[in-house]
């Protein structure tokens, strides 16, 4: 393994445009549950029930209640050493851009910038009528929250299953994807599309693609290199001085 976090950190060192994609994993050392693993959120919920646009227009009460507890579990916890080590790798000399699924919003706190939330943002709520998105950090906010300019019904500022992603998010992602030299592959079962195909646009773009997983993935047959550990112990070598 460390001649190729070695390997990697050369490769870190020479590259132009830096592109990291990560996914529930790289939360899962804060303890913030995954959605597939051990314990995951889809292995004790029901995703029809709790993440789909159906689910909400069916019982908005239960979908704020889930969303209500994820929020004040997220509140509670903290970054960990792979969301600061990626911060850091944003300092370095390559352009680099991260693209997450997750909706926690531990990146920004880390400090990383340049990151894009296809999957939405926890703490933001969006109208159901007009449209209006504002960032509500109270972790429990009701379970029928209203909107202040017209009272209309307000929804998690999330993509739900069956939801087309933002297309601005979505085309940027995959400009970034396929133009980069080095991708970073970091905690995602890679299974939910369409970001589970922006490795393949990275790997069809000539990038050399690093995974960072515990587990082997669906992956495994397209990455350069499969790095097997936790991303909080992987991470910060690949940046240390
Ligand atoms: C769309 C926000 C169309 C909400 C989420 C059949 C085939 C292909 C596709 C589909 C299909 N049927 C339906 C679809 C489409 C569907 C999809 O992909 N389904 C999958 C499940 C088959 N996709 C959609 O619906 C998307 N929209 O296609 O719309 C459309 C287009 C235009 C116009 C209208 C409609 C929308 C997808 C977004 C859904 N929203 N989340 C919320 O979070 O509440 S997805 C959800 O899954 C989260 O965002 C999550 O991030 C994402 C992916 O999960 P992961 O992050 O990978 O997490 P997971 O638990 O799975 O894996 C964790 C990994 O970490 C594991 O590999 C584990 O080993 C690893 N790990 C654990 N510990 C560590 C670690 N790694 C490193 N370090 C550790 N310590
Ligand atoms: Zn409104």
């Amino acid at each position: 393994m460390q001649a190729d976090i070695d390997a990697v950190r050369e490769r870190l060192r020479d590259a132009k445009r830096v592109v990291v994609l990560t996914g529930a994993g790289v939360s899962a050392e804060s303890g913030i549950p995954t959605f597939r693993g051990e314990g995951g959120l889809w292995r004790n919920h029901r995703v029809t029930d709790l993440a789909t646009p159906e689910a909400f227009a069916r019982n908005p009460a239960l979908v704020w209640e889930f969303y209500n507890w994820r929020r004040m579990v997220i509140s509670k916890v903290d970054c960990n050493p792979a969301h600061r080590a990626l911060a850091a790798m944003e300092k370095g000399p390559a352009d680099f851009a991260l693209i997450t699924q997750n909706i926690d919003g531990l990146h920004f706190r880390a400090g990383s910038r340049n990151v894009l939330e296809i999957h939405g943002n926890i703490w933001k709520v969006r109208c159901t009528y007009c449209g209006d998105v504002h960032l509500e950090q109270e972790p429990d906010f009701g379970t029928a929250p209203a909107c202040r300019k017209c009272g209309a019904p307000l929804r998690p500022h999330v993509v739900w299953f069956g939801e087309g992603l933002d297309p601005r998010l979505l085309d940027t992602a995959y400009r970034l994807s396929a133009s980069c030299d080095l991708m970073f592959v970091i905690g995602t079962s890679a299974v939910v599309q369409p970001a589970a195909s922006f490795p393949f646009a990275a790997k069809s773009a000539g990038a050399f693609v690093v995974e960072i997983n515990p587990e082997r993935t669906p992956l495994a047959g397209a990455v350069d290199l499969a790095l097997a550990g936790k991303a909080g112990e992987i991470v910060p070598q690949l940046v240390r001085p």
